[in-house]
Order: structure tokens, then C-alpha cells, then sequence
């Protein structure tokens, strides 16, 4: 594609950012705190509308309930309009509550499955009044030991929760169900693969997609086969981004691997699919523990952007020639070409046309509002992982 075309599509391009970013957090064994974090899902929002200025590529943020929970939402999707940000999807939260000990919608104990199954119906109610698209269903549920619970039944549990959930969703609306193949569950886990999502939202029907953490698969994983196959199938509802070194690392996406991430979106891009037409939600799955927040989701934007970049530079009719022909080297050189291109130029160059600043970071270091939130966000508690 020529560089025009390339900048008309990275305009196209909408990234979402999560709410939970901006808080503070860590790992089990320490959360760490940061100075002007904010104390309330207004001050995420602003943080997150300040990445989406300077970055150019983000265009609404995902809320966590309970953690966003406030008591009026059309006024936080008055602040955010104001800031010039949406309310995205909203994530539900059916894993930190000591009734969820054996499971939330697949517990063995049918109260509890109940009471899960109203947190999700909570969580629609919260999209009415957001105007929010997409509900995203990540559950924790499984086991640890052999024998522990009915593989099957507990499946057949899923499967009833679901449906109740899928009923109630409005025509706009979708459900976003994603897997992983492991934790906290050890045994077995509910939804552990893509496989297991997309059956069930086949049998949902349409409002039903699934979505593709990129943190959420075993080591070697080819996560862009998934990706292509879900796109043909008209399944893929929404990416979370993040990298991963081990396990479900939540690092910043690109770190790890940024070769993954191009592979993944030269699927994207031949599918079409950075389109909002096509109806995939790009959203970014992440803390930040020891990096600065803000900055680590404005580097985050700029990987993905670069990663599209270079999936857009692919000659695509090049690669489908030289794959028809069987040139086995000449199609991979054609897409190698594409990824040892040096696109930062040409982001900067539609950043200036846009009316940005060329250098998102700097831009982010001499706005003063890192020391501007330290110095004004004192007293109240800070937002942290899982409050
Ligand atoms: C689970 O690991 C997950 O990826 C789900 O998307 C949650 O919503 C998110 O992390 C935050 O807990
Ligand atoms: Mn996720």
C-alpha cells in the first residue's frame, strides 16, 4: 500500500485504552504506588483522554465494574465527551468475591451462579447508560484438582449463564467472551482457548464474538492463525493487547515481541479489518507496575500504530503473486520488507498533518501534567487493581 493509503488507514485506526492502567498496581506480591495516580474513574479518564490527544490513535476508554463503579454514569460520559474520549467496553467482574471461591457462573453452588449472572446483567444496565457497545466476559472459573467438579456440568452452567446474559443484550450490543488456558484455575479452566469461546458464541448467534488476549496463550502459540481463522469466520469480536515473556505478564504490548504483533496485524489488515466497519475492538489489556502510566500507554499506542504501519506497507499484491507462484522466499522476503521498514517517519509525518505533535512522548514530558497530577492529586485514595 503507498503512504497515503497507509495514513488514511491509520486514521481509521481506534484504539481503546483500559480504566485500570492508570491505577496503581503490581503483582501478587506487591502493588506499588505512583505518585498522581488518580483517585476516581473521572481522573482515569481524564489520564486516558490525555494519551488519546496526543497519540492520535485512541478513541474510547474500557471501564472495570466494580473498580469504575460511580453513581451517576451519564455523568462520566458527559466528562468523558468533554475530554474528548468514549466509554468503551465495560469489563465485568466475577473473580474477587469470596462467594467465587469454586467459580462465579459455573460454581457448583447454583446461588452463586445466580449471583454472578446478576453482576453481568449489572454490568448491561451500566451499558445503557454509558452507551457502551460491548460487554466483556473473562472468566475465572475452573479447577485445581483432579475429580474436584464436573468437567461437563460445569460447561452445560456456562453455557445457561450465557444465554440468560445474551437475552438480555440489546441489538447494538455485543458479548465479547475470552479464554485462557490457565489461572487462577491450575486443572482445568471454563473457557481456556479460543476453541471453546467461539463454540459457545456460535451457539449464541450473532451479538456474541470472541476476543483474542494476546497474553492468554501457552508459549509458541501461533497467535495469528487464530486471529485469520476467527476473522474468516466472522467470530473476532476484540483484541486485548499486552505482551508476555511467561505468562499472562500484562506487560506493555510489542515489548515482548514486536514481530508477533506485525504478524498479527498483516492479518488484520488483509481482512480489512482496521475498519471500525468491521466491528473488531482494538483494546489495550495492561498495568504498568514500575513504568510511569501514562507514558507506558502512549508507548503502547505508538507500538501498535507502528506495528499497523508496517502491515500496511506490505505489497500485498506482490506477496499474492509470489505465494501463488511458490516462491516460498520471495513471499517471506516481501513480508520481511514490510517489517524491517522504518515507519516511524512516516507516523510522524501523519501526526504533523493531523495537526499533533510528532513526538507523542516528548510532547507528553513537556506538557507538565505528569508534575500537574502529582501535585494536585493529594488526599482520597488512589486507584489501584481491584479497587
Ligand atoms: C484477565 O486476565 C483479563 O485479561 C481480563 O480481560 C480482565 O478483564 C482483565 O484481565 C483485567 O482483570
Ligand atoms: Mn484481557
Amino acid at each position: 500500500m503507498d503512504h497515503a493509503s497507509a495514513k488514511r488507514q491509520l486514521d481509521l485506526l481506534s484504539i481503546e485504552v483500559p480504566s485500570w492502567a492508570y491505577g496503581n498496581s503490581g503483582t501478587r506480591f506487591k502493588v506499588f504506588a505512583q505518585p498522581g495516580v488518580p483517585r476516581d474513574p473521572f481522573e482515569k479518564v481524564s489520564d486516558a483522554a490525555v494519551v488519546a490527544r496526543l497519540t492520535g490513535g485512541v478513541g474510547s476508554v474500557a471501564l472495570h465494574i466494580p473498580w469504575d463503579k460511580v453513581d451517576d454514569y451519564g455523568k462520566l460520559a458527559a466528562h468523558a465527551a468533554d475530554e474528548g474520549i468514549a466509554l468503551g467496553t465495560i469489563n465485568s467482574n466475577t473473580f474477587q468475591d469470596d462467594d467465587y471461591v469454586l467459580g462465579s457462573v459455573c460454581a457448583p453452588d447454583p446461588r452463586v451462579r445466580r449471583k454472578a449472572i446478576d453482576h453481568l446483567l449489572e454490568c448491561v444496565d451500566i451499558m445503557d447508560q454509558t452507551g457502551s457497545r460491548d460487554l466483556k466476559l473473562w472468566f475465572a472459573d475452573g479447577t485445581n484438582y483432579p475429580g474436584q467438579d464436573d468437567i461437563r456440568a460445569r460447561q452445560d452452567r456456562l453455557a445457561e449463564a450465557l444465554s440468560i446474559v445474551y437475552d438480555r443484550i440489546g441489538d447494538h450490543q455485543r458479548m465479547v467472551l475470552e479464554y485462557k488456558f490457565f489461572e487462577p484455575a491450575f486443572y482445568t479452566t471454563d473457557v481456556p482457548d479460543w476453541g471453546v469461546s467461539y463454540a459457545h458464541c456460535l451457539r449464541l448467534g450473532p451479538k456474541a464474538k470472541v476476543v483474542v488476549d494476546t497474553g492468554h496463550h501457552a508459549p509458541g502459540t501461533n497467535i495469528e492463525f487464530i486471529v485469520a481463522f476467527l476473522l474468516r469466520e466472522g467470530k473476532l469480536g476484540a483484541f486485548d493487547f499486552n505482551s508476555r515473556f511467561y505468562a499472562d505478564d500484562d506487560l506493555i504490548v510489542g515489548a515482548s515481541d514486536p514481530f508477533q504483533l506485525f504478524r498479527i496485524m498483516h492479518e488484520v489488515v488483509k481482512a480489512d479489518a482496521i475498519d471500525p466497519k468491521a466491528d473488531v475492538a482494538f483494546v489495550l489489556d495492561q498495568c504498568h507496575n514500575i513504568e510511569p502510566k501514562i507514558p507506558g500507554q502512549i508507548r503502547s499506542i505508538l507500538n501498535v500504530q507502528e506495528a499497523v504501519a508496517k502491515a500496511l506497507l506490505v505489497d500485498q499484491p506482490a506477496l499474492a503473486a509470489a505465494q501463488a507462484a511458490g516462491d516460498v522466499l520471495g513471499a517471506n522476503a516481501i513480508l520481511m520488507d514490510a517489517y524491517d521498514t522504518d515507519v516511524r517517519p512516516l507516523l510522524q509525518e501523519w501526526r504533523v498533518e493531523r495537526g499533533l505533535d510528532p513526538r507523542p512522548m516528548d510532547a507528553y514530558r513537556a506538557s507538565g501534567y505528569a508534575e500537574r497530577i502529582a501535585a494536585e492529586r493529594i488526599g482520597g485514595s488512589q486507584a489501584g487493581w481491584g479497587a
